[in-house]
């Protein structure tokens, strides 16, 4: 056995069978910060401690741990209040970091365009303000463990003052780049619609499944199996051989306890879920834990004012299933971005949610569904309308996306 370690991590247990998948994934994210191998620790409790996150018991069992392996870094699974991060690192006499400074610091480490370095530093700058006390080591990169990768220049030498006029700086800039955004997104008059999704659900490999079916000659983005793959919106234009287009938006991933700043910084990017005219939802429906990965990103969509948008609900990595599955959603499609299965369907159902194209129909409806009627007069164009012995016979062209309301109806020929 190794005793290398690079960190400890520390975790509730809120004891709703979740713990295996929580220390999981925040050894995940420990890894996507080249802290490989790190030391599990857990606390049973119903809520984090207000002074030390964890019982003082717990603390001294880490100093005890951290003394034998030899550790200078503890992480923490939740984002930790400035007095806790003060309190514990006044008792442990470590580095001390939490989990929302894990995330910021991938996202620090992968952000590659101006917009989304933006987004990050001034992310970064806001959760840093009122934590300087408690994240010193961290900060003077005096610490053993956590290469942090800042915002900017040495973070030594930064003072209050000067990130609140570097904040008050990169909230301008942001600013110049939403009003040029939301300028590009007006002149749109293609459909669009918004992959979205907890990270590593397949939507960038989605992205490029669609594109090789369509459109061979586009550029391809970015995949891979890491977290956080994705920092930047791409948008492709996705043409049907019937000539019908629109626009396909790729977009960051989400995760559990996303920090509220960084969500907050990326709205602006994020906007291009907010003005699409459809959202699917992406679900890595192997991933065991696929239900709070659902919750988390709808919490987010939530957020972010999508309620009004129509979402489908698409199970990616079907392949990776041993047994049968069923969505619970019925606006939902199972698909395999790798094998191609239903990618075709996938994209014929895009195409009747968002092109509405219409069919006319003849249609027979009985009376004791005569509520069949008003819904066809809000919703759909009526040609005709007779109203016969056994039943009420419409002539109505009918939007494709809700045919099947009427589909039983359809007069036989
Ligand atoms: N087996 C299998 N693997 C898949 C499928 N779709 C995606 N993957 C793999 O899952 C991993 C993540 O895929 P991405 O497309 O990068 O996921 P993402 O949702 O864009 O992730 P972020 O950009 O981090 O949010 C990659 O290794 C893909 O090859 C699938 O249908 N089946
Ligand atoms: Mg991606």
């Amino acid at each position: 056995m190794e005793n290398n370690y690079d960190a400890i991590i520390v975790t509730i247990d809120y004891g709703d069978g979740l713990i295996d998948y929580y220390e999981k994934e925040l050894a995940n994210l420990c890894e996507a910060n080249d802290l490989n191998n790190v030391y599990k620790v857990r606390q049973k409790l119903d809520k984090p401690k207000v002074g030390y996150y964890v019982g003082i018991g717990k603390l001294d069992e880490i100093k005890m741990i951290a003394t034998s392996y030899d550790i200078e870094l503890v992480i923490f699974n939740d984002e930790l209040s400035p007095s806790q991060l003060r309190n514990i690192e006044n008792y442990l006499n470590l580095e001390v970091i939490d989990r929302s400074m894990l995330i910021l610091n991938i996202f620090a480490s992968r952000a590659k365009t101006n917009e989304s370095m933006i987004e990050v530093a001034l992310a970064q700058y806001k959760y840093m303000l009122p934590r300087l006390v408690g994240l010193s080591r961290s900060l003077s990169r005096q610490g053993g463990g956590f290469n942090a990768k800042g915002p900017g220049e040495t973070q030594l030498e930064l003072d209050r003052r000067k990130i609140e006029k570097r904040i008050y700086k990169l909230e301008n800039d942001l600013k110049q780049i939403n009003v040029s955004r939301q300028n590009r997104i007006k002149k749109r008059s293609d459909k669009t619609v918004a992959l979205v999704g907890y990270t590593n659900s397949g939507k960038s490999k989605i992205m490029n499944a669609l594109i090789e079916m369509f459109q061979d000659n586009k550029k391809k983005v970015f995949s891979k199996d890491m977290l956080f793959a994705t920092l930047t919106t791409s948008n492709r234009k996705i043409t049907f051989p019937d000539n019908q287009s629109f626009i396909l938006t790729d977009t960051v991933g989400f995760v559990s306890k996303l920090p509220h700043h960084l969500v907050n910084s990326f709205k602006s990017t994020l906007q291009e879920i907010t003005e699409s005219d459809l959202i699917l939802h992406i679900i890595d429906c192997a991933n065991p834990n696929y239900k709070l990965q659902i919750d988390v990103t709808n919490k987010v969509l939530d957020e972010l004012g999508c309620k009004d948008i129509p979402i489908l609900y698409v199970y990616n990595k079907c392949d990776l299933l041993d047994e049968q599955f069923f969505p619970e959603e019925e606006n939902s499609i199972m698909i395999s971005a790798k094998t191609g299965f239903n990618l075709r369907l996938l994209a014929n159902t895009i195409k009747k949610e968002i092109l509405n194209e219409v069919e006319t129909v003849e249609l027979l409806i009985p009376y004791d569904k005569a509520n069949l009627v008003n819904k066809l007069k809000e919703n759909e164009n009526i040609l005709k309308i007779e109203y016969l012995d056994t039943s009420i016979n419409i002539l109505a062209t009918i939007q494709n996306k809700n045919m099947h309301i009427y589909e039983k109806y359809k007069k036989a020929l």
